[in-house]
Formats: C-alpha cells, sequence, structure tokens
C-alpha cells in the first residue's frame, strides 16, 4: 500500500499561478443558472495554467504517458465555502464557483463534460457529500462502510472515459474517508495467463442501480479485462458484481486481490483534484463517519467523454444523457 504511485501522475500548482486564479475574470456567472455560458467561460482559465500541467494533462489523455490517473494539489477553491450541502441537490447556497471554474477548465481539456439523466437528476457538475438516507449503501452517498474499487457505471457501455473529483471540503478526522485508486498494469502484473485469458471472458455480471435499471438488476455477462492488446481496460465493479462460472470467481477474487496489494490511498485535500482514467483505473472510497452538519467532506465532480457523437443516440438535452435511450434500444 502506497500513498503515490508511479502511475499517478502529480502536479502541484505555484502560490502565484492559485493566487492570480482566485479572482477569475467572470465570477459573476452561474453554473447551475447557465451552465453552457459558463462553461465556455470556463475555457479561459487554462491560459493561465503552466504549459508543463497542460502537458502532463495532454500526455495523459493520449497515453504518451504510464499514469492510469492525475492528481493536482493546490488549486484554487472558494475561500468563503458555504456548508456541506445536505443533499446532492442542495449547491445554490454556494456564493462563489472558483471549484466549478477549475473542475470545468481542466476538465475540457481532456474531453467533453456530460451527465445521465439517471445520476443526481443530470446535473453535470455533482456534489459527492455523504447522505443520511444512503450511509449504509455502497456508494458515493455512503461512509459507514468501505465503497469498494469500481470502474464509474461499469454496468454500462457508455460510461465516462474520466472522471474528476476536486476536493472542497476534506474529511475532519484526517485518518479516514481515504479515495482508493489502482490501476489495471500493475493488477496484469501479479496475475497469470490463465487468469488473464478467463478474466477477459464474457463471463462477468455487474449489477445495475436501481436509478438506471428500473426493470434490469445486471447487465449481460461481460469481461473485465479487455482484449485490447498493448493496452488493455479495465471495467469492474467489487460493490455489486457476480461471476457466472467457478472459474470466472476464481479470475475476479485474484484480480481484487492484485488491485488490492497495489492500492493507493488518498486523502484529498482542499485544492486536490483527482482525475481518473476510468479505462485504465479503478477507484473507491474508504469508510469515514458522517455528522451532517455542513462539516463534512465534500468533493465535486464531474465526468468526461473524449467525444459525445457516439452517444448521440441517448442524448436526452444537450450535454444530458439517458440509459433508458439505450435500454430501450436493447428491447430491455
Ligand atoms: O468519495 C470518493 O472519494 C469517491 C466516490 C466515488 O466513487 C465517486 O464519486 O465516483
Ligand atoms: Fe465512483
Amino acid at each position: 500500500m502506497s500513498l503515490l504511485n508511479k502511475k499517478i501522475g502529480f502536479y502541484s500548482l505555484d502560490d502565484q499561478i492559485k493566487d492570480a486564479l482566485l479572482t477569475p475574470p467572470h465570477s459573476h456567472l452561474s453554473p447551475y443558472l447557465n451552465f453552457n455560458d459558463f462553461l465556455y467561460e470556463s475555457l479561459k482559465i487554462n491560459s493561465f495554467l503552466p504549459n508543463a500541467l497542460i502537458k502532463m494533462i495532454s500526455d495523459f489523455k493520449n497515453r504518451h504517458s504510464s499514469h492510469s490517473a492525475m492528481l493536482i494539489k493546490n488549486l484554487p477553491v472558494d475561500k468563503d465555502l458555504s456548508p456541506t450541502p445536505l443533499s446532492t441537490q442542495a449547491v445554490e447556497n454556494k456564493s462563489s464557483f472558483l471549484s466549478e471554474m477549475m473542475l470545468l477548465a481542466i476538465g475540457q481539456q481532456l474531453g467533453e463534460v456530460f451527465s445521465y439523466i439517471e445520476e443526481k437528476s443530470g446535473q453535470l457538475i455533482h456534489s459527492i457529500t455523504p447522505q443520511r438516507e444512503g450511509e449504509t449503501s455502497r456508494s458515493n452517498a455512503g461512509s459507514v462502510y468501505d465503497f469498494h474499487l469500481h470502474t464509474e457505471l461499469a454496468f454500462f457501455e457508455y460510461r465516462p472515459d474520466y472522471l474528476l473529483l476536486l476536493c472542497l471540503r476534506s474529511n475532519k478526522d484526517n485518518r479516514t474517508g481515504f479515495t482508493t485508486l489502482a490501476c489495471i498494469e500493475d493488477a496484469v502484473e501479479k496475475l497469470d495467463q490463465s487468469t488473464l485469458d478467463i478474466l477477459k471472458k464474457p463471463l462477468f455480471r455487474i449489477g445495475i442501480p436501481e436509478s438506471f435499471g428500473k426493470n434490469k438488476v445486471s447487465t449481460e455477462p461481460v469481461s473485465v479485462i479487455s482484449h485490447h492488446i498493448h493496452d488493455p481496460e479495465l471495467r469492474v465493479n467489487f460493490n455489486n458484481m457476480q461471476a457466472i462460472t467457478e472459474e470466472g470467481k476464481e479470475a475476479l477474487k485474484k484480480l481484487e486481490e492484485a488491485l488490492n496489494s497495489s492500492l493507493c490511498k488518498l486523502l484529498l485535500e482542499p485544492g486536490d483534484l483527482l482525475i481518473v482514467d476510468n479505462k485504465k483505473s479503478a477507484h473507491g472510497r474508504t469508510a469515514f463517519s458522517a455528522t451532517y452538519d455542513g462539516n463534512d467532506r465534500w468533493l465535486q465532480r464531474v465526468y468526461i467523454k473524449s467525444t459525445l457523437r457516439e452517444m448521440k443516440h441517448l442524448s436526452y438535452a444537450g450535454r444530458v444523457h439517458s440509459y433508458a435511450n439505450y435500454s430501450h434500444s436493447h428491447h430491455t
């Protein structure tokens, strides 16, 4: 178990640049009132970022580096931060939108910001905060139990290529509530060829969350490691996944052990942005105790796809997409 690993690209912004970004030119815009104006305005932020960081993100995106995730530290986030919202909808109390600016600016270096109507009502910027009603769930709303490693929306063919997690408020005790991360390369090194061959077969059913599934609880059997020979991809969720054969079960257990044996645990701090390559790595979160008093851990999240053109048939409204359009077209 290590805190940082060579598969995670690391960049810490100079204080000087951070300070220059503290007062962005058009801070009166709200992403919650007019998302598109805010989105395109945020692009201007990128011209203030150092070329070395822009290059690192470009190399990461194009797989010119070996990074499966990136951690960018010391980004500016809002100074007078409102209390951690108790519901995922209640972000309108936020009086400035610097964190959103940073998320969307950097997100757009990787591709297109998008959402699903079935995930947080189609919001394009998600608040990840502990929710009382979901506290025992193994989901982003939970806190009581570990949220095991998963690739984001693993059940869905049209899942995000990247997710960005920006920390606004860290967990109070600084000892729990780690974001966990493991990448496929580290796991593949530890697995024998026959296990890898089994993981490449369609022997695994991945659970579909209720908000997406409605009348279907899991996928058709899929493989968890793709056949891309030179740059294999991962599709996994250890919270709700089942192998349909004994050899599949055995292989899945070995994969989980291999991923966990090279796990990175990151205690995100305000201004830390974790960019996860959702094809190359799995992420999760360790348990923590939530108090629901406005001081809980608070991350903001966006989903990115390199391009939205292949999802055109799933479009719901602009950048918001719908899983229902997919399940209908697949007669389920
Ligand atoms: O809370 C975290 O650190 C990560 C939660 C998660 O899996 C997500 O937001 O997709
Ligand atoms: Fe996740």
